[in-house]
């Protein structure tokens, strides 16, 4: 049975750039009914309900047919909700990418302001339901990347260090329409400690 990760912070705190009532539906309601439809769908294949959710949705093509959109869909938003959910925490105005994350950020992007300005360009400008994210590819170089609704880097053979959710879900209640104003928020609670260990481990 896939589970809900356990949140490493309260609903509340990380106001008041993401209120506790979206964080509340946002993890209770719409992460968690991912979690139940995939369970639902795999009860059919328990092989395949023993493999990790990356191993699924880096070979979706592999899996049988009747399988590989439940798997995408309800998998993929099982996945990127967990990974969401893990990068981001409590404002802290310390806090920046550090280390051998910020060479790879000025290296590939010139400089920490240029990414910024590309992920928040390309996230806001995602036509409809989809993800904005920062990912390394095989060679370890970043990139910014989008997806379209639940689709996952993991399939494309991307390897996530940061993703902002720009369903309507995740900003409606507080930020209505003005999707850059969330995009902005989201830099305020983004957990660069945790990225910077994820990005360590996918480096070695
Ligand atoms: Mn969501």
């Amino acid at each position: 049975m896939f589970q809900l990760p356990a949140l490493k912070y309260g609903f509340d705190e990380l106001e008041p750039y993401f209120d506790g009532e979206t964080m509340r539906l946002h993890s209770g309601k719409h992460h968690q009914t991912y979690a139940d439809k995939l369970n639902s769908a795999l009860t059919a294949w328990p092989d395949l309900a023993q493999k990790s959710i990356e191993e699924l949705l880096a070979d979706v093509g592999s899996l049988p047919e009747a399988i590989q959109k439940p798997v995408r869909n309800f998998g993929g938003g099982y996945a990127n909700h967990n990974f969401f959910f893990d990068i981001i925490g409590p404002h802290r105005d310390d806090l920046l990418p550090a280390g051998k994350l910020a060479e790879a950020i000025v290296r590939d992007f010139g400089s920490f302001e240029n990414f910024k300005k590309e992920f928040s360009d390309k996230t806001i400008s995602i036509f409809g339901s989809g993800w904005g994210w920062l990912v390394a590819d095989t060679a370890d170089h970043l990139s910014v990347t989008t997806t379209a609704n639940q689709d996952s880097p993991l399939t494309l053979g991307l390897k996530p260090l940061l993703a902002c959710d720009v369903w309507e879900h995740a900003y409606y209640l507080k930020y209505q329409n003005r999707r850059a104003d969330f995009v902005e928020a989201f830099f305020q609670v983004i957990d660069w400690g945790r990225v910077e260990e994820i990005f360590t481990k996918i480096n070695n």
